[in-house]
């Protein structure tokens, strides 16, 4: 096991401040990196666990303008609602910091300067595209094409998300400005960029042949492809008015590219963190790991690297664990189709629950493949996993000692083979579970330690003191006693992936969860210890609370598609004759019942002035039979009766129809008298 570092630098992807964070974000990154740095805190190590927000780049532009707010604006509110996101979820940066920090500004700066003043640029004047009734040059978000490598339309001017590739904007097919939906013309313009051709056969020795064993697959291959077809030289500026400013005078109106600046990031927060940054940057002795999701694996394994090997001083990352994408109820999680589970509306409808979401997350997470999140699976792991196997076993430890002993840790007896098989079992899983975290497999990690509380739930099954207590109490301490070493470790093993639950299990047992190394012992809870009063650690998480989230989600689908509804082309001119043979005319419902046997039709009567007639309708999925009577509606009464289902439809109720196919009644805005004609 890698333990031989002597400290350990964690970051996790700085998220763009513009807009709320989702699950997608938490279960790829801020999960995972979470629970390894409480994990290596556990351990003792010595630890920082860096973030912020990415504050610049067309991104933040773009979110800008489409609230009517400047960039600033933009970022200081987003910000501020992630930093409390992040921290109502108990991710546990040392420090969150912001890329519009003065720090930051002149770590980039120096940073550029650094490379510039060693010649690890070339510049380039060349042409590039420029949006000609905008005035702007075209980077990044702003002009969209079809990428040249998978053919995914919408790919970015500097990478495709699609297919992972980073791109520049000159090799898109079919350019296409974001900002006014033209063709971009080409304009002659001055960058400094990053030879990254110059690195390929560094980078192919330091990952392709050195990390094959260690990285993860997903983050392996897609390193060796890229790096097998080939690197190009990198544009590091741009033609921007938001970021941070060129340091050189021939520069005037220039930016650093954001996927400059922000890596850069990293260093800067740790920098705002403590006066010792340089040891958790420089020290090869530190252990550098970046968690991210896995579009921006170029950034962090190609790129980045380039930029530190450029500058000299750093150390590289010994790893970068990128998770897939994670998916909601089937759909990719989208922010401009708002399909998310927002964190911070997730709190809001299930306050107190920020470790349930962890849990499921983390129990499913995008890991190796892509993946779904579900309500019903929630549910289910709430139910069926926090509270029967987690939750239960602990309630019964605890309730028991409690009813028997008054709170008081029994001593334990004779041991059978039993009792010592799980003293043994118990004594191992730590080091399973840490083996795990430390090659990045949260999911096994957590589900072993559901084992744990499966052994002890087999345990007291297997055991049944709540009999025995009549026929054999002296046994029962035993059973108890071991009961509560399992709880105990239980408390430890759980901190990084739950910790508030963890917290309040540590008040339930009347003992500081302790640290790793304390896991498995056989003497966590002495005998004669007194524990806290018993409470539930997690409660049911009913129907209707998931109901309620699946619909919000279904109101989601139905507004996106009115939102994208496109009114069908007006059909041929008609002349007035033919228009004035159509006999509309208003009339009130009298009666209505469901056609049987059917699940869209209505038989209606109709009180149309001329006369009372039936007419069978197709609006059963919209309106209820006893909803409509006494409703006015317009009728066609002189199309010819059919014949729908065994009863003579004498006309035709007129109905608007919506963008999702849904049918609403055409009805007159005041009270008309039946009979009226519609003209
Ligand atoms: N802001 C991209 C993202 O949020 C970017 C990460 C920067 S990490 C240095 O996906
Ligand atoms: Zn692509």
């Amino acid at each position: 096991m890698a333990t031989d570092y002597k400290r350990y630098t964690i970051t996790s992807a700085l998220p763009y401040a513009n807009g709320p964070v989702h699950i997608g974000h938490l279960a790829g990154v801020y999960l995972p990196a979470d629970i390894y740095v409480r994990y290596l805190r556990s351990q003792e190590r010595d630890v920082k666990f860096v973030c912020g927000s990415d504050e610049h780049g067309v991104p933040i532009t773009i979110r800008a303008k489409k609230e009517g707010i400047t960039p600033q604006q933009a970022v200081d509110k987003y910000h501020e609602l992630i930093r409390n996101t992040f921290a109502d979820f108990n991710i546990s940066f040392d420090i969150y910091s912001r890329t519009s920090s003065k720090t930051h500004y002149e770590t980039a700066s120096d940073f550029f300067l650094k490379l510039y003043n060693d010649g690890k640029f070339i510049e380039q004047t060349t042409q590039q595209y420029y949006d000609e009734k905008a005035q702007q040059f075209l980077a990044d978000r702003y002009i969209v094409g079809t990428c040249p490598k998978c053919g995914n339309e919408n790919a970015y001017g500097d990478q495709c998300e699609s297919c992972g590739t980073s791109l520049n904007a000159t090799d898109l097919i079919n350019p296409k400005s974001t900002l006014s939906g033209l063709k971009p013309v080409l304009c002659e313009t001055k960058h400094w960029y990053l030879p990254l051709n110059e690195y390929e056969g560094w980078l192919r020795e330091w990952i392709v042949e050195g990390h094959k064993q260690d990285w993860k697959s997903n983050v392996y291959g897609q390193c060796k492809s890229w790096i097998d077809q080939g690197l190009q030289p990198r544009a590091v500026t741009r033609d921007l008015d938001w970021g941070v400013p060129v340091p050189l005078k021939e520069a005037e109106g220039k930016v650093l590219y954001v996927w400059f600046d922000a890596p850069i990031g990293y260093i800067s927060a740790t920098k705002d963190l403590t006066p010792e940054w340089e040891k958790y940057w420089k020290d090869p002795e530190t252990k550098l790991v970046h968690f991210i999701g896995k579009d921006n694996i170029v950034f962090h394994c190609i790129i980045f690297p380039a930029m530190l090997k450029a500058h000299g001083d750093y150390v590289l990352p010994d790893n970068v664990p990128a998770n897939e994408f994670l998916n909601l109820e089937g759909d990719k999680i989208s922010t401009s189709r708002n399909w998310a589970v927002w964190l911070h509306e997730y709190l809001q409808d299930f306050p107190g629950k920020a470790d349930v979401l962890r849990y499921v997350l983390c129990a499913n997470a995008p890991e190796t493949k892509d993946n779904d999140f579900t309500w019903k699976d929630f549910q289910a792991r709430n139910n069926n996993e926090l509270l029967a196997i987690l939750g239960n076993f602990i309630n019964r430890a605890v309730v028991l000692t409690h009813k028997y002993y008054e709170g008081v840790v029994p001593a334990r007896g004779e041991l059978t083979d039993y009792d010592k098989e799980v003293l043994g079992v118990l004594q191992n899983f730590p080091m399973v579970i840490s083996t795990y975290l430390e090659r990045y497999r949260f999911r096994d990690a957590l589900s072993e330690l559901m084992n744990l509380a499966r052994v002890g739930n087999k345990y007291l099954a297997d055991t049944e003191p709540w009999k025995l207590i009549k026929t054999d109490p002296e046994r029962v301490k035993t059973i108890l006693n071991i009961a509560l070493q399992i709880s105990g470790s239980l408390n430890i093993l759980m901190e990084p992936f739950l910790p508030d639950s963890a917290v309040r299990l540590a008040i339930m047992l009347e003992r500081p969860f302790g640290k790793w190394a304390e896991a498995g012992a056989p003497d966590l809870l002495p005998a004669g210890h007194i524990l806290g009063k018993p409470e539930l650690l997690f409660d049911k998480v009913e129907d209707a609370a998931v109901e309620a989230q699946v619909q919000k989600l279904l109101d989601t689908k139905k507004a996106n598609v009115l939102a994208n509804a496109v009114a069908a082309p007006a059909k041929e001119n008609i002349a007035f004759e033919d228009f004035s043979k159509i006999d509309i005319r208003i009339g009130t419902i009298i009666a209505a019942e469901k056609v049987a046997k059917t699940k869209k039709l209505l038989k209606l009567t109709v009180d149309t002035g001329i006369d009372q007639r039936t007419v069978v309708s197709g609006i059963a999925e919209y309106y209820a039979p006893e909803a409509i009577i006494g409703q006015q509606v317009s009728i066609l009464v002189n199309l010819a009766p059919r014949e729908i289902k065994g009863i003579t439809s004498q006309g035709m109720i007129l109905m608007a129809e919506n963008a999702d196919g849904s049918l609403a009644f055409v009805q007159p805005s005041k009270a008309v008298v039946n009979g009226g004609g519609v003209s």
